[in-house]
């Protein structure tokens, strides 16, 4: 059956299933959840893992004290349930002080407040455990041309990392950060919008190697773009270093929507490159349950996330092992592109006087018609 154990290391922001359905057009249509109702009734779905901002849990503008009453009741949920709080990351964008931007506000002085809300909750990410700290830049951006400097904003950014990662290698915390890029919402246009600029970014930094990504299926397919291929890449470059798992209809509005629920053919090649692609962090949810739903609804769709994902996890693994899939991607030569194009030691000078009949070759199909209609036969249920 598809039901999720510890060991699929399913994990969840506690503000996904937290949040209240507030949108542009509404208030809140579901009450607050308490952080450890959430961690309790996540435990009990077969989640291994909580995630939080800091204000999911820390009231904004807590005093020290206020803090750790706040915390108090989650850390005995999670001493109590083992849930792990593998991840951590910083609210930079609710308060209206942030309306601007954390790391790249104009306002020199909110950079610093921003700054500074990091570096606390770098020392709460440490404390509990976490592995991974996540730098969402939401409010990182404009929604006009000549109200931000852009090359002066990305100076400011990297300034922001660097101070972080300093941070983390003096205090000794074995924390490493991963940034989330997003094309817009709620800024018009938001700074390192997508995968390939926060990889090209993450190559300007101090300490690149302590830098790396948490990409949102959602988030590049609002820029139209493939998200299993975009993990590929960072994994290429040694980068995937935590995901944000979610459903998105192509380019519109950020949806959220559950893992599985949208572009499924994409759910199944992102899953299959999370399974076979050399990943080996925490399976991590970020969505939303529709505002439509009542809490009963909320929990379904939780549990459909890991559900969804079983499901695919099975899918993609008799795709692999099915020997007509195994001729086709034979047929389709998908083996000779590991084969490096010149070998070892050619020369040059008689490889450029190789003789070659374009003609001949271009008579040749590829053969990946037969390949992806097995592959949309096994997604589809008929294999
Ligand atoms: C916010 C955003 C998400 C980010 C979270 C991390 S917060 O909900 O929409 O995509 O992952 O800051
Ligand atoms: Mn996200
Ligand atoms: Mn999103
Ligand atoms: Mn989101």
């Amino acid at each position: 059956d598809f039901t999720p154990t510890r060991e699929d290391r399913f994990s969840f922001g506690l503000w996904t299933v937290g949040w209240q359905g507030v949108d542009v057009f509404g208030g809140a249509a579901r009450p607050a959840m308490e952080p450890a109702e959430a961690v309790h009734r996540l435990s009990d779905l077969g989640a291994y893992g909580i995630t939080f901002h800091d204000n999911d849990v820390i009231p904004f503008g807590s005093s020290a004290a206020e803090k750790e009453a706040a915390l108090k009741p989650l850390r005995e949920a999670l001493a109590t349930t083992g849930i792990q709080v593998p991840m951590l990351t910083t609210n930079l964008f609710s308060h209206a002080v942030f309306r601007d931007g954390g790391f790249t506000n104009n306002d020199r002085d909110v950079r610093r407040f921003a700054l500074r809300k990091v570096l606390d909750n770098l020392d709460l990410a440490a404390e509990l455990g976490a592995r991974t700290f996540v730098c969402w830049g939401g409010r990182e951006g404009a929604e006009s041309g000549a109200a931000k400097d852009v090359k002066a904003a990305l100076d400011r950014y990297k300034e922001a990392v660097d101070t972080m990662t300093q941070y983390i290698v003096d205090s000794g915390h074995e924390l490493r950060v991963a940034i989330e890029p997003k094309p817009n919402e709620p800024r018009g246009d938001i700074l390192l919008p997508t995968i390939g600029h926060a990889l090209a970014f993450i190559n300007e930094l101090d300490r690149p190697e302590m830098v790396g990504l948490n990409p949102e299926v959602g988030h590049e397919e609002m820029a139209g773009l493939n998200y299993a291929h975009g993990l590929a890449q960072a994994l290429w470059h040694g980068k995937l270093f935590h995901i944000d798992l979610n459903g998105q209809h192509g380019p519109r509005f950020d949806q959220d929507l559950r893992f599985g629920a949208g572009n499924a053919r994409g759910a199944f090649w992102t899953v299959d490159i999370v399974e076979n692609g050399g990943y080996d962090g925490p399976r991590h949810f970020d969505f939303k349950p529709p505002r439509t739903e009542d809490f009963d609804g909320v929990w379904v769709s939780a549990a459909g996330c890991m559900r969804n994902y079983l499901i695919l996890r099975e899918k993609v693994r008799a795709f692999r092992a099915d020997p007509e899939v195994r001729a086709a991607l034979s047929a389709a030569r998908v083996d000779e592109l590991s084969q490096p194009t010149l070998t070892a030691g050619e020369s040059l000078e008689a490889f450029r006087a190789e003789e070659f009949d374009p003609e001949a070759a271009a008579k040749r199909g590829m053969a990946f018609e037969h390949l992806d209609q097995l592959a949309l036969e096994h997604l589809y249920g008929v294999r």
